[in-house]
């Protein structure tokens, strides 16, 4: 029969930002405690140790033990976007990978050796965008489960745009569990908050004709509100937001010449076109008016 002690921990310390901070703290023994923010450790009951074997050689009232390191198990669960490929590391070194399943969970069970160690796990999901790290340290005891709970790792983001003009929106996307809240969060404000389809995607469009020029860093953060979790940060995207091209140079060479030709034929058709520098007209699609009005501008 096992009877579980039951442990809270800080989850702040998921984060790789702050898990330089040390130790897990633990804050309450016998009961689990919900936290907003963060995961949750159980240790199950310890099994008694082998009986010491006398080395020989020795007295008997004088044994010398050689303490031996115990096999200790631990078992991670959490969330992240569905289908992900997931890698845990023990003190830097891969102990296991294993998948989340098609709704985002995962639970990994791995035997390694009892004692203090920093571990850690991060995702690479169905697009093979890379989450950060989450890192927690624990001491585990030997001959005993140690299970660690509510580890949401952080969002996936990319830029979809390829070219970042004051004036053109800037699409971001990204990943994580499905039905997450995203904080869309530019240089530490937050500025839009999305909802991750069923699927686990999110995306969103950063306006920025009301923004100077300039640099701008963005990251987002997952939030799941029916479980109180919040994650780490994602991976932060510069963008150097620059004054728009002259109408029709598209690659912003000085010119409206054949490059510009091929880059609007690259986006022939497409509604709301990354490179909205194509779309001459500003009526949303890429057409033969567009290519019309680079004829007009012409410099060769
Ligand atoms: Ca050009
Ligand atoms: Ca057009």
């Amino acid at each position: 029969m096992i009877a579980w002690r039951k442990f809270a921990v800080l989850a702040c310390l998921v984060s790789s930002a702050l898990f330089l901070g040390a130790a897990l703290k633990v804050l309450a023994v016998a009961e689990t405690v919900t936290t907003t923010v963060g995961i949750s450790v159980q240790i199950g009951d310890v099994s008694p140790a082998p009986s010491p074997t006398p080395s020989p050689g020795q007295g008997s009232g004088d044994e010398v033990i050689i303490p031996l390191r115990d096999e200790a198990t631990i078992v991670m669960e959490g969330f992240t976007s569905p289908n992900s490929f997931l890698s845990f590391l023990r003190n830097g070194s891969i102990m296991g990978t294993g998948l989340s399943d098609n709704g985002g969970k995962f639970v990994k069970t791995i035997k390694t050796e009892s004692g203090n160690a920093v571990f850690a796990v991060w995702a690479r999901d169905s697009s093979f965008l890379i989450s950060q790290t989450s890192n927690f340290s624990l001491t585990l005891p030997g001959r005993a489960t140690t299970t660690v709970k509510d580890i949401f790792i952080s969002p996936t983001i990319k830029l979809l745009n390829t070219a970042s003009y004051r004036g053109i929106p800037q699409r971001f996307a990204g990943s994580s569990f499905p039905g997450a809240d995203i904080y869309f969060i530019v240089d530490d404000e937050q500025n839009g908050l999305i909802k991750t389809d069923s699927n686990g995607n999110w995306e969103h469009v950063l306006l920025t004709k009301s923004l100077n020029e300039g640099l701008y860093k963005i990251k987002v953060r997952g939030r799941l509100p029916d479980r109180g979790l919040l994650s780490p940060l994602s991976e932060e995207i510069s963008i150097n937001l620059q004054k728009m091209p002259k109408r029709g140079d598209c690659n912003a060479d000085g010119k409206v010449s054949v490059t510009d030709l091929s880059i609007i034929l690259f986006y022939w058709h497409r509604q709301n076109p990354e490179n909205s520098c194509s779309d001459l007209n500003f009526d949303a699609t890429v057409d033969i008016a567009d290519i019309s009005i680079l004829m007009y501008l012409w410099t060769g």
